[in-house]
């Protein structure tokens, strides 16, 4: 019998040198060959080579596996123990494949580890994220909810096309109601009862779906888009609003004149604020009244600039959404968020909000990464 013995330098040569003839061995060999395995299995450098060194050991036509071919030829004592050691060369082997794939699989692991590691306090890349621009609406909206949600107030939200039933009557707007003219309503047509949906006109719908879903108290605001036909230099035909509800059983004007000055203070991030109060009137507040801040906020001492209306929500519009206006009572305000962002920001134009125009957006908007937070600054 006679092995043909390789001289191994590497796993590769190793597993290369199995493609030759099934080697004739007896138990020493047998040894020998285990000895060259195992040293080939743990010269293999990456888990490539060590899958070479298992074909080329323990695969079908393996060293290892190869030695089974010669039972055939063996008496029965000689083959049973012949077979025996066999099958323990290849557990050990296995074992040997196992415990070095292991090793290997954590080398490559913690190499990889290594080379992918972040510094993450280097700066953000310039990049899209860089190029692209917080829109001031978005940016005044997203400060104005957070001043809120520091109050304690929900945001709510509704649909953009409204029932005029819940745009108007329910506001104690009826049909013919003067009102109805000057919100220079959108209308769809008619469906086939003849009742009509409309653009919304300002966001009070939200309000009347939250007290029709919820009994008080309603601590809640209501930002988003709202539609009146009308357009010239200071108006839009869509515009944002925001607008507040607090019903509960003893909210009074004083809450709703603390509520303003905080947010304003908050708002404009001032610690004093100059704010006034004219008596006015809508069919959904009585008392009504419209809200002027002393300019002083935004760098005009001496001027009152409006900034929207407000008033202790009309007992009609409690009935009209089955609260008890015995019971229940509250204030509402309104407010316009273009308008908002205008004053805080400085930007004269109303109109260039929505015309899409990357350098406006340059330059009045906002970097992606700067989240208006209380604690961290509204506006950066
Ligand atoms: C309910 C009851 C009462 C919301 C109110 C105003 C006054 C107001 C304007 C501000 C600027 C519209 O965008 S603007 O032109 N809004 O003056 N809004 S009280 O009152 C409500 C709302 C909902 C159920």
């Amino acid at each position: 019998m006679s092995l043909k013995l390789v001289h191994v330098t590497s796993a590769y040569d190793f597993a290369a040198s199995f493609s030759q003839e099934p080697a004739m061995t007896d138990s020493n060999d047998l040894a020998k060959l285990e000895a060259d395995v195992l040293k080939a299995i743990d010269g293999a450098g990456d888990l490539a080579a060590l899958e070479d060194v298992r074909v080329g050991a323990v695969g079908k036509k393996g060293s290892v596996s190869q030695q089974m071919a010669r039972l055939g030829k063996m008496a029965p004592e000689e083959r049973r123990a012949f077979g025996q050691s066999v099958n323990q060369v290849k557990v050990r082997v296995n074992e040997a494949l196992d415990a070095r794939k292991a090793k290997l699989e954590i080398a490559a692991l913690e190499a990889r580890l290594a080379s992918e590691t972040a510094d993450i306090t280097l700066p953000v890349r310039p990049g899209p994220i860089d190029e692209g621009r917080i829109h001031p609406v978005s940016q005044v909206t997203e400060e104005l909810i957070e001043i809120f949600a520091d109050l304690g107030f929900a945001v709510a939200e509704g649909p953009d096309i409204e029932t005029d039933d819940y745009n108007f009557t329910k506001l104690n707007i009826p049909e013919e109601h003067p009102a109805r003219q000057e919100h220079d309503t959108f209308y769809f047509n008619p469906g086939e009862d003849g009742s009509r949906m409309v653009l919304r006109t300002h966001t009070s719908p939200v309000q009347i779906r939250t007290m029709l879903a919820s009994k008080p108290p309603i601590r809640i605001i209501a930002p988003g888009r709202v539609y009146r036909c009308d357009s010239d230099q200071t108006h839009t035909p869509m515009f944002h609003q925001i607008e507040a509800l607090v019903i509960d059983e003893e909210t009074h004007m004083g809450h709703l004149k603390w509520v303003l000055e905080e947010m304003c203070k908050a708002f404009f991030e001032v610690d004093e604020v100059k704010m006034r109060f004219r008596a006015s009137y809508f069919p959904f507040t009585e008392p009504s009244a419209e809200i002027d801040i002393g300019a002083d906020a935004i760098g005009k001492p001496g001027e009152w600039l409006e900034i929207g209306g407000c008033g202790m929500v009309h007992p009609n519009v409690l009935r009209n959404c089955g609260l008890d206006p015995e019971k229940y009572q509250g204030f509402a305000f309104g407010m316009g968020i273009d308008r908002m962002a205008m004053l805080k920001y400085g930007i004269p134009d109303l109109r260039a909000f929505f015309s899409a125009d990357m350098r406006w957006l340059k330059h009045y908007g906002f970097s992606v990464l700067d989240k208006p937070t209380l604690s961290g600054g509204l506006s950066g």
